[in-house]
């Protein structure tokens, strides 16, 4: 009997067990008029109890949004793609200036301070997140 009410509970945990994905403090540095490029950053949760993988990011404000990584490679800072981003359970990964980050190049206009930005974020799991940011200096 005590035999088959833990395999009942392992199966249950299995079904039930998945992560809950919260976006803290997003922000899209402020650059001048004339520049191409700028970057998102953020806090993301999971304070579920299963891991979620960020796979992808879209903007209407630019061409493209790419999913990067600050690395010191021998003194020099250097920015590499890394194709996604995974978020374990019950952690969180913070995306901030000289980490990782979310590049947005190729924008379309100018961002005004204080301005929210529209983003859709895209996890394996959780599917799609949709989330405002404001332009700051920082
Ligand atoms: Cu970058």
């Amino acid at each position: 009997m005590g035999k088959i009410f833990t395999v009942l509970l392992v199966i249950v945990g299995f079904v039930y067990a998945k992560p809950e994905i919260v976006i803290e403090d997003p922000w899209v540095r402020a650059v001048p008029p004339t520049a191409k490029n700028t970057a998102l950053f953020m806090v993301i949760k999971n304070v579920g109890d299963d891991p979620d993988t960020l796979i992808g990011v879209k903007t209407d404000i630019s061409k493209m949004v790419s999913i990067h990584k600050t690395v010191n490679q021998n003194g020099v800072m250097k920015m590499v793609h890394v194709d996604k981003l995974t978020i374990p359970p019950n952690s969180k990964v913070e995306l901030k200036p000289g980490g990782f980050h979310i590049m947005i190049m190729g924008l379309k206009r100018g961002l005004k301070i204080g301005e929210n930005v529209k983003f859709t974020l895209i996890f394996e799991k959780s599917g799609r997140i949709i989330l405002e940011a404001p332009v700051k200096m920082k």
